[in-house]
């Protein structure tokens, strides 16, 4: 078995022979059918594609590799980002592993504290901008024009090409492409490289259809949903807390040729289809992923989908990024003194 997305995937990725073929075993992420909630949502083909285990916990790690190994073909020394928090914690993973100095800027405050850990324990310089995830962006749009640094935000095209991998490999798990593919929508890199994905695979013939896209952004940084930028966006799900995606139109495009919709949910609904998914399915995602399947919760309400479809949700990132939302949500465990009594009691046994 070929490991890592460029082995498995090289005749669809833009590699030569001077291409470095770097890897972390990225990809090849479980598709798994859901039982408890598919039953609770009346769909009877339902999916969760858990990007969770991704070795650096999300899917950026399938764009990041395609464009660390580009930048070493190229003979850059340093690569920089701006992120929420999963993009910096592959790029410091893959620069490391490629011996590539990486420099994050990230919105001070704002990311999750498991992005952060894995940035500094990788070693990449951190900077921890007083501003928004769009303010960090634009000021590295800035910086790659004034210095020799190689860009790995999504703006970089072999990001978008290895983040592909993930549509090929849900064809290659299905036989097909399915109806309808649900997922977060924040600076709208990942909606754009399924679209291309799923397309590529239909225009060679591996599968027989192309699904119907639809993005889920946070109600609170919804500016494709609203046709605006958002000045200062804000969401419990801080992944996706973007004003002003950089792929805003390739997204529009690729809902408007899907025939799908990107429409927002409300951090409350994101926090239900987070704890459901964790309580029903044993899938602990990122808030940002739950989007998701919250989003499909309301696709079904309204009436966008009728449930006899067969349906993936695209679950970006795992829950472990972030266990202080997790505990804040399910609440600490109480002190019981060391007996079994104490236990029995507290237990009602
Ligand atoms: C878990 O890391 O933008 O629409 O800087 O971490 O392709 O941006 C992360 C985005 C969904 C949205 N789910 O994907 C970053 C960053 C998770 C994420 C998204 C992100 P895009």
């Amino acid at each position: 078995m070929k490991t890592g997305v460029i082995a498995r995937y090289r005749d669809f990725l833009p590699v030569t022979d001077h291409t470095p073929p770097l890897t972390l075993n990225e990809g090849d992420t479980p598709l798994i059918r859901s039982r408890r909630l598919a039953e609770l949502l009346g769909v009877p083909e339902l999916y969760f594609k858990y990007e969770g285990t991704n070795p650096t916990g999300s899917f950026k790690d399938r764009g990041m590799v395609v464009a660390v190994a580009k930048a070493l073909e190229a003979g850059s020394r340093a690569v920089i980002c701006a992120s929420t928090g999963n993009t910096s914690a592959a790029a410091a993973a893959y620069a490391a592993r490629a011996g590539l100095e990486a420099i994050v800027v990230i919105p001070r405050g704002k990311i999750a504290g498991g992005k952060l850990a894995q940035a500094l324990i990788h070693g990449a310089r951190i900077v921890a901008v007083d501003g928004s995830f769009d303010d960090a962006l634009r000021i590295v749009r800035t910086l790659i024009e004034r210095h020799p640094l190689a860009l790995v935000n999504s703006i970089n095209p072999h990001r978008i090409e290895g983040q592909a991998t993930a549509a090929y490999e849900i064809v290659d798990a299905l036989g097909d492409a399915p109806d309808v593919l649900c997922l977060p929508v924040g600076n709208a890199g990942n909606i754009t490289a399924y679209w291309e994905g799923f397309k590529r695979y239909h225009r060679a013939g591996r599968a027989s259809q192309r699904p119907r896209l639809f993005g889920f952004q946070a109600a609170g940084a919804a500016p494709i949903v609203l046709g605006r930028p958002v000045e200062r966006p804000s969401t419990v799900a801080t992944a996706i807390r973007i004003g002003n995606p950089a792929s805003w139109q390739r997204a529009v495009r690729a809902r408007d040729e899907s025939g799908g919709r990107i429409e927002a949910v409300t951090d409350e609904e994101i926090v239900d289809a987070y704890r459901l998914l964790a309580s029903h399915e044993g899938i602990f995602c990122e808030l940002a992923s739950a989007a998701s399947v919250a989003g499909l919760r309301k696709a079904l309400a309204n009436g966008w989908l009728d449930g006899s479809e067969r349906i993936v949700c695209v679950l970006t990132g795992h829950g472990l990024k972030d266990p202080d939302t997790a505990i804040r949500l399910g609440g600490r465990p109480e002190p019981v003194p060391p007996r079994v009594e104490a236990v029995e009691a507290y237990l009602g046994l």
